[in-house]
């Protein structure tokens, strides 16, 4: 017998030659079984790492606190590296391959001494399915393990799979000693490879998932003709029983988990709507031989923002966290729970912050703001399948046919609450476009508006300009292109005061994006697309006057004209590069609001 579990050479050698590099001190095989899993909590608990749950109301439950520095993906430090800088375009930081293995070379050296290196072979997409990609991460953390463990299909199917000599992702992970100053996140695209180090923050160190299924999976998705995208699946169930999916693009902690899994509200819930939800953070999607497009979740977990999940704003997730989770940076309880502002119940007199320091509610820090219980960036990691409306679609090969495509961001003005497109183009056109308020997912001044278009701007593996050409290319393969829209939960009135209730509600607006995609209603075309005339909206049961309703769907010249320049700067960086018909649909636009 060999010492390894399996015989691929390429594999093999990989790991011997990363291991020379970092020095840990053994090698352990992820196999996927409970007893490993079990083994893994234990050592966790008996390190620190993590801190076990009440058993009877949080079974299968641990809190893990990361460090004061790391607690979002750090994009600054994020980098695409490929041999010309003009392929990662100006959209992302740049480094020459040879020197980015080199600059983090230095940081890994060593940096798994007095640790174990855990290799985890896992499958994105179910193990087997043609659409599927398989990674192998090394990885010197066993928080980075366990979520791999839930996030992802890990351990000896997927080494079967892989066979003596099947291609995979080389993900390499080490928390080093979590220095901000030695911290680098690399993706070197032409060489199928991560390399990750100085962190011990999901979204930098959970290699799958943004870095692979985002990053990676774009540049390879554009050579192989399709769309790695970071976009929800949902399904919605009319009361005839037919499922419409569709995919949606919102930035991060824009609402893309809370919509994935919607509960319908009362007024609508005469009207017989089920939601099934396929993903909520990551969407795969080919065109198959109907001409349709069809989506697959690479996914099976969630990594969501904990804050503000409530049995009010989001019960389903509230269910599904009940078991089986880790919990990361929020309140530790008393009572062995957990809390995070805008949980459910009553705000507890003391507890244990996401810093690990004693805390009580409204006591001020230094500069006399009160000091939260959870970082607002404070996230759980929990299996999609226990989920109460988890897709009964999620294992199959082929994924769900997609109807809408919808885009969203986080606008307090401009934006209106919903419109439609006119065909593909002028909806690749809405999608590159977007701009959306920076949020606590990722560090930088909260509230500014960036552009980010398709949700994609940290996540694109190489330049925009080729991502939208290959957008529009897409739509040519399609004979029944999805329709596209953009929505915006997030206007506000001179208050600063949501205007639209959002969450659950949400289904209202949905439900107009499937009657448009089944041709049941007409719509008012305004200079930047289709809105839907005021009666078209359901709002039983809902205490919204007209007059607010107008002000959601108002289109307001003015702030459009301004928001032009925005969109000539950001397509200007792309000089020549960016493809003519954006620059149609731009000159379009502008004269139609003339
Ligand atoms: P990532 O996991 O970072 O990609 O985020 P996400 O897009 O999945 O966002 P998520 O659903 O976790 O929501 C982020 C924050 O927005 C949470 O604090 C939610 O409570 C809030 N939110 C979600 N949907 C709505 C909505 O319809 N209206 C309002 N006002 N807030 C919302
Ligand atoms: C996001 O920031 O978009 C997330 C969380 O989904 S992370 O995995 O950290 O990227
Ligand atoms: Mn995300």
């Amino acid at each position: 017998m060999s010492k390894y579990p399996t015989h691929h050479k390429k594999l093999i050698s990989w790991i011997e030659k990363s291991a020379r590099m970092c020095k840990p001190d053994r090698i352990i095989w992820v196999d996927g079984s409970g007893e490993q899993k079990s083994l893994l909590e234990k050592e966790c608990v008996f390190s620190g790492e993590l801190i076990p749950l009440n058993g009877e109301r949080l079974p299968g439950c641990f809190l893990h606190r990361t460090d004061p520095n790391d607690v979002a993906r750090t994009e600054h430090l994020t980098y695409i590296c490929t041999r010309k800088k003009r392929d990662a375009g100006p959209n992302n930081n740049w480094m020459s391959p040879r020197s980015g293995y080199r600059k983090a070379k230095d940081i890994f050296t060593g940096s798994m001494t007095g640790r174990n290196m855990y290799v985890i072979p896992f499958s994105m997409g179910p193990v087997g399915s043609p659409f599927s990609k398989i990674g192998v991460e090394l990885t010197d953390s066993r928080y980075v393990v366990l979520n791999m463990l839930v996030m992802t299909r890990a351990g000896s199917p997927v080494l079967a799979q892989l066979g003596t000599d099947g291609e995979f992702t080389k993900c390499l992970h080490s928390l080093a000693d979590v220095d901000v100053n030695r911290r680098l996140i690399l993706h070197f695209p032409e060489d199928n490879t991560i390399w990750s180090v100085g962190s011990g923050y999901g979204g930098n160190v959970l290699l799958g998932k943004k870095c692979l299924a985002l990053r990676i999976a774009s540049f390879i998705a554009r050579k192989e003709k399709w769309l790695a995208e970071h976009m929800l699946i949902m399904g919605i169930e009319d009361p005839a029983g037919r499922i419409r999916y569709i995919a949606g693009a919102f930035p991060s902690a824009c609402g893309k988990t809370n919509l994935a899994m919607l509960l319908p509200p009362e007024g609508l819930k005469k009207k017989g709507y089920r939601i099934w939800t396929v993903g909520d953070d990551i969407a795969w999607m080919r065109v198959d031989s109907d001409g349709t497009l069809w989506a697959i979740n690479p996914e099976t977990g969630f990594f969501g923002v904990a804050p503000n999940t409530n049995s009010q704003t989001n019960p389903n997730m509230v269910e599904t966290i009940k078991k089986n989770t880790i919990y990361t940076n929020v309140l530790l309880k008393p009572d062995g729970t957990v809390w995070w502002e805008g949980a459910d119940g009553e705000i507890p007199q003391r507890g244990i912050d996401w810093q690990g320091n004693p805390w009580k509610p409204q006591a001020p820090d230094k500069d006399g703001k009160a000091i939260l219980g959870a970082h607002p960036n404070s996230r759980f990691t929990t299996p999609i399948a226990q989920c109460p409306t988890a897709s009964f679609r999620m294992e199959q090969h082929h994924g769900v046919p997609i109807s809408a495509i919808v885009f969203g961001g986080r606008r307090r003005h401009v934006a209106p609450l919903v419109y439609e497109s006119f065909n593909w183009q002028h909806g690749v056109f809405v999608g590159a476009i977007m701009a959306s308020e920076r949020t606590a997912a990722q560090y930088g001044k909260q509230g500014e508006v960036r552009r980010d278009p398709m949700a994609m701007l940290p996540f694109c593996g190489y330049s925009m300009a080729s991502y939208f050409t290959h957008w529009l290319e897409m739509g040519k393969r399609m004979k029944h292109a999805p329709r596209i829209f953009h929505v915006n939960w997030f206007r506000t009135d001179e208050h600063n005061k949501f205007l639209w209730p959002g969450y659950r509600e949400n289904l209202r607006v949905l439900e107009w994006i499937v009657d448009r995609c089944d041709n049941k209603l007409d719509a008012v075309e305004t200079p930047i697309g289709f809105i839907p005339k005021v009666e078209d909206l359901d709002l039983t049961g809902l205490n919204l006057s007209r007059v607010i309703l107008e002000r959601l769907l108002a289109i307001d010249r003015k702030s459009w004209q301004e928001e032009l320049e925005g969109i000539k700067h950001f397509f200007k960086l792309f000089k020549k590069d960016l493809p003519a018909e954006l620059w149609q649909e731009f000159e379009a636009l502008r004269s139609r609001l003339k």
